[in-house]
């Protein structure tokens, strides 16, 4: 078996289900960049962050994976647990620092299942529909099912009334949807529908980005040269906690990762965890990376860990769109749109970004779209300050490099785009894209 079905890694990749048959019936119905060898900006350092830690370290414990009954149930349905936004203990009402900056392993919950809730008809709660299935299913199962995806910690979703999704409740996530009402980003971030109560649980409930969609394919990128929040450093460098789970994790991908010292306690903290993910993968090198892909046959990948090339990236985006260019050309009309809205959007201006993925979806009607996603370590800066989004990060100065990966990630796909169709026009700005290895 191919180890991109054993080991799967995301973090929300699919907000939430694919529709049945039914509801598909409502479906929405120049000169461009060159392909460099080099990235296609100049990384901006990274101060390396070494956190020395205890010999032994601390109370790291194996991970808890949480396998399905059928372990033999087809690799497409699972994946690794990668990520999640925020925290998945508890019911939280008030979320504790420990939950924002979430450096406690006992959040990580492993195995992540698609959960397929089968669409019985009746009023069932959706915990008594859920089911674990193989893929492909058969034509007629299928139109019977709903599934919701989940991603990132385990148990963070649960299927809701249709065409929402519930999201375990985060209080940062939570004043981020709130202020991103009145804010200019809000037709790219998944609608907000306030605070649920469910099973004595509170959740944030959005609307499912996947219900215009007939069979979608979805890819998860997460932005950013930087995916771990400054306070997090800080913490790991005075409460140093190597991680069992971080420390496997490491070694599962390369087995040099860990220093002697880690290796010797099993055990790495999470900030060097987090940096070591950015420098294997394109964070570092170009400002975002892959987390992980579903397409439209169920199948799902999410053995991203060392795509870090920018000939790598453009592979995957290739292969993502089988050969449909227009979808690429969608995505980069979309992402146009993204980027001059960020550019004035006060939101943007005044938070710390991180953690925060652009969501690709679209199917074989054409339908192509890009969401914002995953605000649960997206933090407001103190009154009055701004970040730029696009210089180089220095502790202290929070900045992300948000832009500097949108402006790369949007080469990249003009990059495709062209070798099939001879570029994109960026018609609001009258002119054609070019890769700054171009310029
Ligand atoms: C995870 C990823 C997540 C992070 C998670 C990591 O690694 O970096 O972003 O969650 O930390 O384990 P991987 O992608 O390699 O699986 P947060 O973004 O919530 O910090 P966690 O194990 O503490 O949840």
């Amino acid at each position: 078996m191919p180890k991109e079905c054993r080991r799967r890694s995301s973090k929300d990749l699919g907000l939430s289900g694919l529709n049945d048959r039914a509801r598909s019936d409502r479906r929405t119905g120049g000169k461009s960049p060159s392909i460099c060898d080099e990235p296609v900006m100049h990384a901006p350092p990274i101060p390396q962050v070494t956190i020395s830690t205890p010999e032994g370290g601390g109370s790291s414990t194996e991970i808890q994976l949480d396998e399905p009954a059928d372990r033999a149930m087809d690799c497409a349905l699972r994946r690794q647990l990668s990520t999640s936004s925020i925290s998945s203990t508890g019911s939280s009402a008030v979320e504790s620092e420990d939950d924002l900056l979430s450096d406690n392993e006992s959040k990580s919950k492993g195995i992540i299942t698609l959960e397929h809730l089968v669409d019985t008809g009746e009023s069932k709660p959706w915990w008594k529909l859920k089911t674990y299935v193989r893929w492909p299913l058969n034509a007629a199962h299928r139109r019977k099912l709903n599934w919701v995806q989940l991603a990132g910690h385990k148990g963070n979703f649960k299927a809701a009334d249709e065409g929402t999704i519930l999201k375990k409740f985060s209080e940062n996530e939570m004043q981020c949807f709130e202020k991103l009402r009145d804010d200019e980003l809000r037709p790219f971030v998944p609608g907000y529908h306030g605070v649920v109560e469910k099973d004595g649980e509170s959740f944030l409930q959005m609307t499912d980005l996947l219900a215009s969609f007939d069979h979608p394919n979805v890819m998860d990128c997460k932005m950013g040269v930087r995916t771990y929040l400054e306070e997090e450093l800080v913490r790991a460098r005075e409460r140093p906690k190597p991680r069992e789970d971080l420390y496997k994790k490491m070694v599962d991908v390369d087995k040099e990762g860990p220093t002697p010292e880690e290796h010797s306690q099993r055990g790495v903290t999470k900030p060097r965890y987090m940096q070591w993910r950015e420098t294997m993968s394109s964070s570092n090198t170009l400002g975002f990376r892959i987390e992980g892909i579903k397409k439209h046959d169920g199948s799902c990948r999410t053995d991203f860990k060392k795509t870090r090339s920018k000939q790598e990236v453009i592979k995957v985006f290739k292969d993502f769109v089988g050969g449909d260019f227009s979808i690429i050309t969608s995505y980069l009309h979309r992402l146009t749109e993204i980027r001059q809205t960020l550019n004035t959007s006060e939101f943007f201006r005044s938070h710390e970004v991180i953690g925060s993925s652009l969501l690709f979806v679209h199917d074989h009607t054409g339908n192509a779209q890009i969401w914002i996603i995953d605000f649960g370590k997206t933090t407001a800066l103190p009154k009055g300050q701004t970040l730029s989004h696009d210089v180089p990060w220095q502790e202290g100065n929070r900045e992300d490099g948000y832009l500097w990966g949108l402006e790369n990630l949007f080469h990249i796909l003009g990059s495709v785009s062209n070798e099939e169709t001879g570029g994109f026009v960026d018609k609001k700005n009258s002119q054609t894209t070019h890769s700054l290895c171009d310029l």
